[in-house]
């Protein structure tokens, strides 16, 4: 061994000695800090796929804006689509400090080599199913991401502390639709239970696969980038959205759903997970359908990016002059 490789090598595990103990007192990996490379690029992997979700989510509510029933529930949706825009935009920014680029990101996203959440690729066929993905599928975005706030990448947990803040108003205003649907008519009530009887397993998909299937969830939960396994957040969700559901008035399409006093915890049954798996492949309902239209977004974009490129060139040449 030559004496500079001898020194490269102690000062590599200096630098990782020091990156874990960071991790051990639970404090935050900032951007100029020293990372592993598996570390950083499981960050991109995950924020990136985070972003993509909350931008291609904007789709299947966006489809309802302008079939709102009333101008207050459509100043609602609106705001709550926009928010989406910027839960992606927070999360881009916190890919950039892992030095991806947005722009390296947003192709990927639109020839399908990096992927986004699998509920987005099912439809919205009812307005009910407005108030179910604020219930339900934000519910699920809540459980999954508020122990995100604690994650090890610091970047990372500050944007989703927004994030969270502006999904509990979104789940509220799900919740909320949805109550007064159930006050409404037959058909209303009817309306809503059928919503929920399609969604209520692509929820629980959100979580991914069960842990023993989970090839990320060990060595992400050791760098502290998760903080719980998929099949605890998914427990959590279950146990969480019962008495909701039993106060809303509809049950979960699930034989197997009961209280299980000896665990504490609800017993329930387990997701298609092939149909999960053709999803994530790209061969869901929706997901040629979601894909076309961010691309032709990004396309007709292109103006705007290029406009906003000469208009930050000429100012940067006349600070220079
Ligand atoms: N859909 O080893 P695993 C929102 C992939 S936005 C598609 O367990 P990991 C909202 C996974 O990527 C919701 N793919 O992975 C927005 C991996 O594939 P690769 C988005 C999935 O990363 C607008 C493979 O399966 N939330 O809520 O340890 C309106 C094996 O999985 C899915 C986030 O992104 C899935 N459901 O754990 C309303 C939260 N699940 O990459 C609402 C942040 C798994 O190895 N992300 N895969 O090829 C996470 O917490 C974690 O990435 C996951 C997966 C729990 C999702």
């Amino acid at each position: 061994m030559t004496q500079t490789t001898a020194r490269d090598e102690h000062v590599e595990h200096e630098l990782e000695a020091g990156f874990d103990a960071v991790l051990a007192r639970h404090d935050r990996i900032e951007p100029r800090d020293w990372m592993p490379e598996g570390y950083r690029k499981t960050l991109v992997r995950q924020v990136a796929q985070h972003a993509h979700s909350e931008i291609i989510g904007m789709q299947p509510e966006g489809n309802w804006l302008t079939r709102a029933p009333s101008l207050r529930r459509k100043a609602i949706l609106l705001a709550k689509v926009q928010d989406e825009a910027g839960h992606g935009l927070y999360l881009y920014s916190a890919a950039e400090t892992l030095g991806a680029s947005r722009a390296d990101l947003t192709e990927k996203l639109i020839s399908g080599a990096q992927k986004y959440s699998s509920i987005f690729n099912y439809p919205t066929l009812s307005y009910a199913d407005v108030g179910t993905i604020g219930w339900l599928v934000d519910g699920a975005a809540i459980c999954n991401q508020v122990p995100l706030c604690r994650t090890s990448y610091g970047p990372y947990g500050r944007a989703m502390i927004r994030i969270c803040k502006e999904e509990s108003f979104h789940q509220r205003q799900g919740y909320e639709l949805l109550m007064t649907m159930m006050r409404g008519t037959p058909e209303q009530r009817e309306m809503v239970q059928e919503s929920v009887n399609r969604f209520w397993w692509p929820a629980l998909m959100m979580f991914g696969p069960p842990d023993d299937e989970s090839p990320n969830t060990a060595q992400s939960m050791a760098w502290g980038i998760k903080r719980d396994t998929n099949d605890e957040l998914r427990q959590k969700f279950v146990d969480m959205s019962v008495p909701q559901a039993q106060r809303l008035g509809v049950t979960f399409p699930d034989p197997e759903l009961r209280w299980n006093a000896e665990r504490g915890h609800h017993d329930f049954g387990q997701p298609d997970w092939e149909e999960f798996a053709a999803v994530v492949r790209g061969e869901g309902p929706c997901n040629a359908q979601r894909l076309a239209h961010r691309r032709r977004a990004h396309e007709e974009g292109a103006w705007v990016r290029e406009a906003a490129s000469a208009f930050a060139r000429r100012q940067a040449s006349e600070v220079r002059a």
